[in-house]
């Protein structure tokens, strides 16, 4: 009872207005006449996570009280979003504030939307943590992510005279949703030497001295689950000066100077995520990071775990933890090396621990994004690791030896070191000799790396060691907060908001298909989202665009692999085609908006030049009489979480077009169906279960299989290359200078007329203009149009991170729920 009257609880408008203005004039010492949006949000914020911190502190409690196997996440990436409008939906109360901000004067919309985006990943791989954490705190797993605090996320976009510009994104300033644990921290060793010496005993002991400290933070930040009370936590690190005796000396010597110049350097370590999205470039800077979080991380684990007193082979049965790719490889290495050279344990008996412990998911198979670490630059900054390492390889290498004799090439093909110049660590290959499971994120996915990427681990570990876990979206966000009225109208067909913790009750909607008055709700919500999107396409970059047109949106992060280029050359020939059209024929097109959106690596040229490209035919196209409303394109600057919750809901159809074999899984396809988006894709990650559950006839699928693609880029490489006709029309647009200097897009059209068209985008030109072509046919049938929206959206109930966490606790971390009593 003590609860219900806790100072910071309301359940009325009343109560809401009161802790809002208490927290605008006490906590943020503001007066309440010149409260803008801005203090409006904060006041919010502060007032729910009042709210919040209650079952946080109680969570945490009851986790440790009943002292079960926990689950921990390690990401370099977690790509949140905004977080009120999430903790008004955990907490409830929604109503109250909205009624409450206005009585004083404000929309609940706007108030939300003075949120700064936590941007702290590149797109795919860190909202899929991102999504993960809202599963496992809603089905009550006892779970923690464990990240850096970047000082800077993912740079914020602007597009100036067609070009990418990047520009810091520095977001910590009043940000409500962390708090600081000062008594919370780690030292972390960098450099050094290691020394070689005895016990008392005689045993051998290896000691890793003189190197370089800096200090490991923690920030915690809560993770609250939809309809639970269970908060989690995320722990994000972030590094300091270490304030050691040794610091001090240099402080005291007179050293001032660099003893400031050393403070900077240890802040550095937390200070921006590496904007690269399947590129890896081996930064020593970035192998700090990932040493230091790993350290700090692997320390607090068994920090906690020491407490429960006991013995190191119940290691595995308390702890699970998870790596989010390669980029965490190095906890299974400080694991092994907290063992045996801290905890003193038996090398045999150590190695047992770490691989029960640890699971391994691989999210690409393109070779340019594989982690290969240089020795030398591992030798300088871990020497011990490095030591290791090559123990572990050792051990490694005289299995494989013992059980495949006389296979010198299977040695060098699986050897962790890679003997070239310089040598270098292959991360994959180590995290999956130092996992008990390696996953891949889709099916299609996960066979490639069984048969290609990881063949010879198959053969040498048996086939049960990889296994499919297909990724998800969690419900709550993509559906529910991104698209309010659609999930209002289904509630009130499926009497109640039980789908979004049990999301294949989707699949009642089916009854619905052929309900006129529902179809007719169902497209006016889309047709009121299109609203919604074509505004802030007008905020964003001018242009009016009629919301009656056909939707056609890619966003994702921009890379040759996902093909935005083949979508542009697409816009093109369709511009080339109404530019060739009499007056009758127009009235026959189907008017279009080509919806672009998505980041280039800064020091990806080929991605900026696609960018480049899309935005000198926007320029062309929508200021041509000739072309009017019937095509326009629209590439949205600065695409990120916040805006992706306006555009998902907002598609009459989306491209998901990665040449076949190329994209892991993709989850963008998941959250536009599920907000009744029809899809364009090849048969490539999830699109091939996305099109098993909601059948072929609901999806536009075009292009050549995975299976074809190594013999189509042997052919292009023997010389055998035939530029398809209609791309050829197209390219001779580009060099005419329809679209600026044509200079400017050589190298992109080089790249696939002269140097082999490694991504096949002509091999598979003609077949998109083909599906695009249905497309357009399909869409003049409404009725039929609105029928596929449906059917499709009942049958996505597979694709919620829900089902993906309860895979991968039933089959990788053997943990149970924690039940939540009232
Ligand atoms: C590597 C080195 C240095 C700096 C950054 C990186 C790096 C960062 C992110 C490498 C890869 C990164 O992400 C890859 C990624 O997002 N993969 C995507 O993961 C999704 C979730 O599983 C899948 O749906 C996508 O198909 C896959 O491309």
């Amino acid at each position: 009872a003590w609860r219900k009257h806790s100072a910071s609880e309301f359940t009325s408008k009343e109560q809401f207005e009161k802790e809002l203005v208490r927290h605008i004039e006490t906590t943020l010492a503001r007066s309440l006449y010149n409260c803008d949006d801005n203090a409006a949000y904060s006041g919010t914020a502060l007032a729910f996570r009042d709210r919040l911190i209650i079952e946080w502190n109680r969570t945490q409690q009851r986790q440790t009280f009943n002292d079960q196997k926990r689950v921990y996440y390690l990401s370099l990436e977690f790509l949140m979003g905004r977080a009120l409008d999430n903790a008004m939906l955990n907490v409830g109360q929604k109503e109250a504030a909205r009624d409450g901000l206005k009585d004083l004067g404000f929309r609940i919309e706007d108030v939300i939307s003075q949120e700064h985006d936590a941007a702290l990943g590149n797109g795919g791989l860190g909202r899929l943590a991102a999504c993960f954490l809202d599963s496992l705190a809603t089905l009550n797993y006892p779970a923690w992510g464990y990240g850096l605090r970047y000082r800077y996320g993912i740079f914020k976009q602007e597009i100036i005279d067609g070009y990418q510009v990047e520009i810091p994104d520095y977001w910590l300033d009043n940000n409500p949703w962390e708090f600081p644990r000062h008594d919370v921290t780690v030292d972390i060793q960098f450099y050094g030497t290691v020394r070689k010496t005895q016990d008392q005993n005689g045993k051998v002991q290896h000691l890793w001295e003189n190197g370089e400290i800096v200090q490991a933070v923690a920030y915690d930040v809560p993770i609250p689950g939809y309809g639970t009370k269970t908060t989690n936590n995320l722990r994000l690190w972030s590094s300091k000066a270490s304030t050691g005796e040794f610091d001090f000396q240099k402080f005291n010597a007179g050293d001032y100077e660099s003893a400031v110049a050393d403070q900077q350097r240890a802040e550095t370590i937390s200070a921006v995520l590496y904007p690269n999205d399947n590129l890896e470039r081996g930064k020593e800077l970035r192998l700090k990071q990932q040493y230091f979080w790993c350290a700090a991380s692997l320390f607090d684990i068994v920090r906690r775990f020491k407490k429960t007193k006991r013995a190191w082979s119940e290691f595995p049965d308390q702890v699970a933890i998870q790596l989010n790719d390669t980029h965490p490889t190095l906890a299974i290495v400080e694991m092994q090396r907290i063992l045996v050279d801290i905890e003193d344990l038996e090398w045999d008996e150590a190695w047992r621990i770490v691989t029960k412990t640890f699971g391994y998911t691989n999210h690409t198979v393109l070779p340019e994004a594989l982690e290969k670490w240089s020795v030398p630059l591992m030798q300088n900054l871990l020497p011990r690791h490095l030591q290791i390492i090559y123990e572990i390889n050792l051990f490694f290498l005289q299995y494989v030896e013992r059980n495949f004799p006389n296979d010198r090439d299977l040695l060098t093909r699986v050897s962790i070191i890679e003997e070239s110049h310089p040598k270098m660590v292959r991360m994959a290959y180590l995290a999956i000799i130092g996992s008990h499971k390696v996953n891949g994120v889709a099916e299609l996915h996960s066979d490639l790396l069984k048969t290609t990427l990881f063949k010879d681990f198959v053969e040498i570990y048996g086939p049960d060691r990889f296994t499919n876990v297909t990724n998800g979206v969690t419900p709550r966000r993509w559906l529910h907060q991104a698209n309010p009225e659609l999930s209002a109208l289904i509630a009130k067909k499926l009497g109640g908001h039980e789908f979004l913790t049990d999301l294949t009750l989707l699949d009642k909607l089916e009854a619905f298909v052929d309900d006129k008055e529902f179809r007719t709700e169902w497209a006016a919500i889309k047709s009121r989202n299109k609203v919604r999107l074509a505004q802030l396409i007008k905020e964003t970059t001018g242009y009016t665009v009629n919301p009656d047109a056909l939707f056609d949106v890619q966003v994702k992060r921009i890379h040759e692999y996902k093909r935005q280029q083949l979508n542009i050359f697409g816009v093109i020939h369709r511009y080339l085609t109404i530019k060739g059209m009499s007056a009758e024929e127009k009235k026959k097109v189907v008017p279009r908006v080509s919806i672009f959106g998505g980041k280039a690596a800064p020091g990806y040229w080929m991605a900026k030049t696609i960018i480049h490209l899309i935005n000198k035919v926007a320029d062309v196209v929508n200021k041509d009489p000739d072309v009017g409303d019937l095509l326009k394109v629209i590439f949205i600057p600065d695409y990120n979480v916040s805006k992706a919750e306006v555009i998902c809901p907002a598609s009459d159809i989306s491209e998901h077009i990665s040449t076949a074999g190329t994209e892991g899984s993709g989850t963008s396809n998941m959250k536009f169906v599920l907000n009744g988006g029809l899809i364009i894709g090849t048969c490539d990650g999830a699109n091939i279960e996305i099109t098993r559950e909601i059948s072929e006839q609901n999806i536009f699928l075009f292009g050549n299989l995975a299976e074809d693609v190594e013999e189509l880029r042997h052919r292009h490489f023997y010389g055998e290359f035939q530029l398809d006709p209609q791309l050829a029309k197209v390219f001779d647009a580009i060099k005419s200078n329809m679209f600026g200097d044509a200079a400017h897009f050589s190298a992109l059209t080089a790249s696939i007329e002269e140097h082999g068209d490694y991504y096949l985008v002509s091999d598979d030109f003609n077949s998109y203009i083909a599906a695009h072509a249905v497309v357009d046919q399909e869409f003049q049938n409404q009725k039929e149009w609105i029928a596929k929206s449906i059917a499709s959206v009942a049958r996505m109930g597979f694709f919620s991170t829900d089902r993906v966490i309860n895979e991968y606790a039933d089959s990788i971390w053997n943990v149970e729920p924690l039940a939540v009593k009232d």
